[in-house]
């Protein structure tokens, strides 16, 4: 038996964790398998074809993978699944697969991934739990995963060997009732290992505890994140840097993710940016996509303009680091003085005064504080080293 697994050539920057764990799965029953990006000639004739889907905006390569292998390999099976999949399965069985595969598949969740098949690749991608028990009406998660369930209280196992950091998937792990359990483990880990610890789907603000805040003090993160989707969680969003850093750890390596485009105004979406900044953490705002949205950057809020959402995309290339914004002091200023999103995120004038110093500014502060600079690329998962 051969099984051919196809990641379809979209942009990802992880490796296809579904198709790893698929892996071992078939190994475990004596199967051999193959890994391939995009469309390629296999090294051998596949007895099965399972090709995956990531955002829903990244559908052609996969309608592509499919009729690629499908024309290929007529009489063999091609069977599809992932997000895209899973969100979009109408859409998806349009593609020619022989079966669309929806949620995950509960009999490789806890196998550890075939990270053989992606040598270059140093991380351990866990999701010691699945679901989550909030509804937010923007997320896929509750839709395709359910509550919160197969939590895990044990880790170690899916370490792979000679990985030096641990990427968790939880959506939201601090829901999970093992959540004391992993924390012990990755702080052990962190202590006797030196591994690193991202939790790379964030944290939610309002399970925060001081226990929670000492826990992750004891571990090697190089930053934590939050969701400010909207203002009612202001008072969480605060109380948890507040304790974050009680516990040591620094604002700076605290992001907060701002979702906008969605049901907020411009001017809400500044005051949510204003408070993060003011709070002393960087700001990560994340234009809201739709979940069967097949455009990247298509869809335009109620309360927005496609004037307005270039006028920010400009703002961030230029007064942004990679998109984010630290709270530096000249953004500082100049949010303190403005009333709403025009004033606030209106570009300053090519060579104008305020150009020159918000570069000024920003690159020196970056440049004299360096730590700054690797915390922003940990939050844009640039690099890791
Ligand atoms: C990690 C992650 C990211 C990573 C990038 C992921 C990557 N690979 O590059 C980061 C942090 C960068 C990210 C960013 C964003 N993300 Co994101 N992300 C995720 C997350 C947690 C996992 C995605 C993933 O890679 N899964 C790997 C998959 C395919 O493996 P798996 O699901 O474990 O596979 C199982 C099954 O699907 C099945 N399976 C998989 N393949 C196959 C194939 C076959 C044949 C079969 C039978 C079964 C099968 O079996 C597996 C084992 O059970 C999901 C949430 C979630 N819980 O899934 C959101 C999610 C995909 N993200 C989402 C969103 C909205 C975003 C952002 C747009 C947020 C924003 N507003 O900026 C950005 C977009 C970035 C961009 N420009 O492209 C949405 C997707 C919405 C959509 N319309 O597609 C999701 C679903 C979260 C949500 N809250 O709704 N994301
Ligand atoms: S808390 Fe996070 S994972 Fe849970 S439904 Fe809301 S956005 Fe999705």
């Amino acid at each position: 038996m051969h099984v051919l697994l196809v990641e379809p050539e979209y942009y990802s920057r992880y490796p296809p964790l579904g198709l790893l764990k698929i892996a071992s799965y078939w190994r475990e029953k004596g199967a051999s398998v193959e890994l391939v990006r995009g469309c390629v000639p296999p090294d051998r004739e596949p007895n099965q074809i399972y090709i995956t889907s990531l955002f829903t905006w990244a559908w052609e390569p996969v309608w592509k993978a499919v009729r690629y292998y499908k024309n290929r390999f007529p009489s063999i099976r091609v069977q599809l699944g992932g997000i895209y999949a899973s969100i979009m399965k109408e859409h998806a069985a349009l593609s020619g697969a022989d079966h669309v595969q929806t949620g995950v598949l509960a009999e490789v969740e806890d196998l550890v991934p075939a990270y053989d098949l992606v040598p270059e690749w140093d991380a351990s991608i866990i999701q010691t739990s699945r679901g989550c028990n909030r509804r937010c009406p923007y997320c896929a998660v509750w839709r395709i995963e359910g509550k919160i369930k197969s939590t895990k209280n044990k880790i170690s196992h899916l370490i792979y060997p000679g990985h030096s950091r641990i990427i968790l998937w939880d959506n939201n792990i601090l829901q999970s009732p093992n959540w004391r359990e992993i924390f012990d483990e990755l702080i052990c880990l962190s202590q006797s290992k030196r591994i690193k610890v991202d939790f790379n789907q964030g944290l939610d603000a309002r399970l925060v505890t001081d226990e929670v805040a000492e826990k992750l003090s004891k571990m090697q993160t190089s930053c934590i994140r939050f969701a400010y989707d909207n203002k009612s969680v202001r008072q969480n969003i605060e109380s948890a840097i507040e304790k974050i850093s009680r516990f040591g750890l620094r604002r700076r390596h605290i992001g907060v993710y701002i979702l906008f485009n969605c049901m907020d105004t411009p001017d809400d979406f500044f005051e949510r940016v204003r408070h993060v900044l003011d709070s002393g953490a960087v700001a990560m705002p994340l234009r809201y996509q739709p979940l069967d949205t097949l455009k990247y950057n298509g869809h335009v809020g109620p309360f927005w303009d496609k004037e307005k959402l270039e006028q920010f995309a400009k703002f961030r290339r230029v007064c942004g680091f990679g998109g984010v914004f630290p709270p530096y002091k000249w953004l500082l200023e100049r949010f303190d003085k403005s009333q709403g999103f025009d004033e606030a995120f209106g570009l300053p004038q090519r060579n104008s005064l305020l150009q020159t110093r918000a570069h000024k500014d920003y690159y020196e502060s970056w440049r004299r504080i360096q730590d700054w600079k690797t915390a922003s690329n940990h939050f844009l998962a640039k690099d890791w080293g």
